[in-house]
């Protein structure tokens, strides 16, 4: 079983990720994780943050000379920024998990929300997220992430005015973003229970990363208004390349099942909720009106949300995989995976 956990505040000492069930062997250097993370930095709608971190990994567990050993993988990411640690805050930004968060948790001073809920937390996910890339590409699955829309543009070439403009006005910006898995196998997944259905696994860990508001697989929405006929993805058979389709219109799922063909997955993005030009708010001191919070922040996360839909998508890949085809060591995994190949093709 392939499972993780992540902790650590924004402007705390450091990001850490664990990473249990990766089988023994696979090569895994600083240097794999660090270019993700370094992808994750990268966006002409960052704000200032990104300018004084420059996110490294140290691996401080479950490797060993260059490679994994079967054991828990730790990772740990320093923040070089931490001068926010310690300024309480009380005025509650909309959008942010500051109201619900000091609600439940009983908190006079948003800080301790702010801290965790930061969308600094997917550093650590896509830590370890590049081990799970890692490990799939040793099998040829890759996935891909991309842009589809900034704000209301699909064009890229407005997306810097948009982002400009927004700068200029205290704003923030949403969009869309799409991640593509290829080589994936038949047969991930299953539908012999909800809870095993891979497209339900997928859009879970996609709407866990902060800031999706929608999520949708293949035609999606679209497939609400087209009939059967023009839908379903006719199945086609040819000696030595086995069954294939024309059309994907299932994005590589179905009835649960990974169908062969690439898994398409979007979502949509809100823009980020802490604003320069602040919204009209309460401060949870007072309870008397008061503006939001107005602190460093980026225009949008869209373009960082697509690298961290690949390294979510590539954990839940992962896990999938190794459920399927099991094995302890990266050899015991080929091993598997090559009969089965054998048997369906
Ligand atoms: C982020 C780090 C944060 C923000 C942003 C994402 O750094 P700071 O709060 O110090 O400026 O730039 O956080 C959010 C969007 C958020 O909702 O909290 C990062 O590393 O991705």
């Amino acid at each position: 079983m392939l499972r993780y956990l992540t902790a650590g505040e924004s402007h705390g000492p450091s990001l850490i990720a664990i990473l249990e069930g990766c089988p023994a062997n696979l090569a895994i250097t600083p240097a794999d994780i660090n270019r993700e993370l370094e992808r994750r930095q990268e966006g002409y709608a960052r704000g200032e943050r990104m300018k004084i971190e420059k996110d490294a990994a140290e691996i401080i567990a479950g490797v060993r000379n260059g490679k994994t050993i079967g054991s828990p993988i730790a990772v740990q990411i320093p923040n070089r920024s931490q001068e926010l640690f310690n300024k309480s805050v009380t005025q509650l930004r909309p959008g942010h998990a500051d109201l619900p968060g000091a609600v439940k948790y009983n908190q006079k001073d948003v800080r301790n929300i702010i801290e965790r809920a930061s969308a600094r937390e997917t550093a650590a996910r896509v830590a370890i997220g590049a081990i799970a890339k890692k490990l799939l590409s040793e099998f040829k699955i890759n996935v891909f992430g991309k842009v589809l829309q900034l704000g209301a543009s699909k064009d890229d070439k407005q997306w810097k005015k948009l982002i400009d403009k927004a700068r200029e006005e205290g704003d923030t910006l949403g969009g869309t973003i799409e991640i593509k898995v290829t080589g994936v196998p038949v047969g991930l997944g299953s539908y012999v229970q909800g809870d095993r259905r891979l497209d339900g696994k997928l859009a879970g860990a996609v709407m866990a990363i902060p800031a999706v508001k929608g999520v949708e697989i293949g035609l999606g929405f679209e497939s609400a208004s087209v009939p059967g006929s023009k839908m379903q993805d006719e199945i086609f058979y040819k000696k030595g390349d086995g069954f294939e389709r024309k059309t994907n219109n299932a994005g590589g799922i179905e009835g649960g099942i990974t169908n062969g063909e690439p898994i398409v997955i979007r979502a949509a993005i809100k823009p980020i909720a802490s604003l320069m030009k602040p919204l009209k708010s309460v401060d949870l001191a007072t309870k008397k009106a008061a503006d939001a919070l107005v602190e460093r922040s980026d225009i949008s996360a869209v373009e960082p949300a697509a690298v961290v839909g690949e390294a979510i998508i590539a954990l839940e890949i992962a896990a999938a995989f190794l459920e399927k085809f099991g094995g302890d060591s990266v050899e015991d995994l080929a091993a598997t995976y090559k009969s089965y190949l054998a048997r369906i093709t």
